[in-house]
């Protein structure tokens, strides 16, 4: 639930409780209610804190509208969980349909005021060199199109940082500039934040003194405890709709806009990307020139696009290798990449929940998660093997396995370079020597098991359980990594 707010995901959530453990006549719903399973508060008191909405529903009679009606709010803006709570007394109660008994409608748009989007186009025709950062607008495909129609108008900069949620800009556009937004912040007059909750860590870290345009439909999240976006201006609107009028209005503006200094930007950014993208073919074909093993990240991940058809789906819960995924993973297609946000391990989840998904809506879409040794660890493996076997959600797997919790070692380090940890080589909650063999853990859990320790066996491994979940079973591909 808390992965669901983090993103903004849309879903009602409904668990029962118990409160009739008295002699009262009627049903019993069994001692272990009483025992065991009483929430002082009852369970949505649990759920408040990770959902936007918490409730029980005390009686039958308002179950339905309210089931209902959590469905309504999830998917209003800001979208996000709901939680109702069902007591076993009240579901099984005798029902009266309820009037509203039917499909909600689907819900309202919001739209950007004429003044915001007039305000925003300005600064946008007036910038000299604008940066766009963006974490979530290509969630939904229009939001991906409108965005990149954006950005080609004028030649802005776009940087998908850390904290993007989604593929939101092709990767292989020449007008995107990576992951880091700290650089170009700092020479750029305006900084476009496009649903972006968290753009600078400490807030202080803003660099340069550009002039901050946040368009975003909900800019404030509700769930966050602390957020400073450092907005001189808002516009708030669903995200391709106001992109649109924002485009619009700047073609509107044409005869008003520079092109002069719109073809010396295009030129530059495009100059750049080549730069990085000559920067990042070398580091690949470094990666894969290795003979012997263990295997570098790069060359994982970039074998894996290579195989992936263009219609796969990688949902990534890498920690010190997620950079890297989005950077060698190209993403150029919504839907194409998206992040697990939140504690460690719900990426199986995730994935099954993305690949059920996108079979009930009828595309049958190669679905991978990308995670960590540590991070697998995490995850109800065991259980996300059955469920993939039960309803015929079979994903490709891959562990990048690195044998530890690297991250944890960085923190140490960074914490305390001359600390105990760095003086004695001994790194608490680090080592994970003794972890269970994935590949076995995988053949026994009804899966198809991999090992992969150099470089060469990649990309025929990765072919065979590619095969595999083209035949209906979920394949895992353990990666022996150099660090
Ligand atoms: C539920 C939960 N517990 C603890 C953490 C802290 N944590 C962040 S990264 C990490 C280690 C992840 O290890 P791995 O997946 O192997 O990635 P690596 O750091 O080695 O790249 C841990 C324990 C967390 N994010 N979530």
């Amino acid at each position: 639930m808390h992965g669901a707010l983090l993103t903004g995901v849309p879903v009602v959530v409904c668990s029962g409780e118990s409160t009739g453990y008295g002699d009262a006549a009627g049903p019993d719903p069994g001692s272990q209610w009483y025992r065991n399973l009483s929430v002082v508060g009852g369970p949505q008191a649990l759920a408040a804190p990770f959902t936007k909405w918490a409730c029980a529903a005390g009686d039958v009679s308002v179950l339905y509208d309210m089931v209902k009606r959590a469905g309504e709010l999830a998917v209003q803006t800001p979208a996000g969980p709901t939680y109702v709570n069902t007591p076993v007394e009240v579901l099984l109660d005798r029902w009266q349909p309820s009037p509203a008994v039917g499909p909600a409608p689907p819900p309202p748009q919001t739209v950007a005021a004429d003044a915001d989007v007039e305000a925003a186009a300005r600064l946008l025709a007036a910038a000299r060199q604008p940066v766009l950062a963006v974490e979530s607008a290509g969630r939904d495909p229009e939001g991906f199109a409108a965005l990149t129609e954006l950005a080609e108008l004028l030649a802005i900069a776009v940087v998908e940082p850390q904290s993007a949620v989604c593929a939101n800009f092709p990767r292989t556009h020449l007008l995107h500039q990576g992951g880091d937004l700290g650089g170009l912040a700092a020479d750029a007059d305006l900084v476009i934040l496009l649903g972006c909750r968290a753009p600078w860590y400490p807030p202080s870290a803003k660099p340069g003194a550009a002039t901050v345009l946040v368009i975003d439909e909900a800019a404030h999240r509700p769930h966050m405890a602390y957020q400073v976006l450092t907005a001189d201006r808002y516009v708030s609107g669903a995200t391709a709709p106001t992109l649109r009028a924002i485009t619009a209005r700047l073609r509107d503006l044409g005869p008003g806009l520079d092109a002069e200094i719109i073809r010396a930007r295009r030129q530059r950014l495009e100059d750049a990307h080549a730069t990085a993208d000559a920067s990042r073919l070398e580091a690949e074909q470094r990666a894969l020139a290795s003979p012997e093993g263990p295997v570098d990240a790069v060359a994982v991940t970039s074998t894996l696009r290579d195989l992936l058809g263009p219609g796969a789906v990688v949902v990534d819960e890498t920690i010190t290798h997620s950079r890297g995924v989005a950077r060698h993973l190209m993403a150029g297609a919504p839907g194409r990449y998206r992040y697990v946000q939140g504690g460690l391990g719900q990426g199986l989840g995730v994935a099954l929940g993305v690949k059920l998904a996108m079979s009930e809506s009828g595309a049958d879409r190669m679905t991978v998660l990308t995670v960590g040794d540590g991070a697998w660890l995490y995850n109800p493996v065991l259980a996300g093997l059955m469920a993939s076997a039960q309803y015929g959600l079979p994903l490709l797997v891959v562990v990048y396995n690195n044998g530890s919790y690297l991250s944890m070692k960085y923190n140490h380090v960074r914490a305390y370079p001359e600390g105990a940890a760095a003086r004695t080589g001994h790194f608490l909650g680090f080592d994970l020597s003794a972890q269970p063999d994935a590949a076995a853990v995988a053949t026994a859990g009804g899966a198809a098991g991999f090992t992969v320790s150099t470089t060469p066996q990649l990309a025929p491994a990765l072919d065979k359980a590619m095969a595999a979940v083209r035949g209906g079973q979920t394949a895992v591909v353990n990666v022996l990594l150099t660090r």
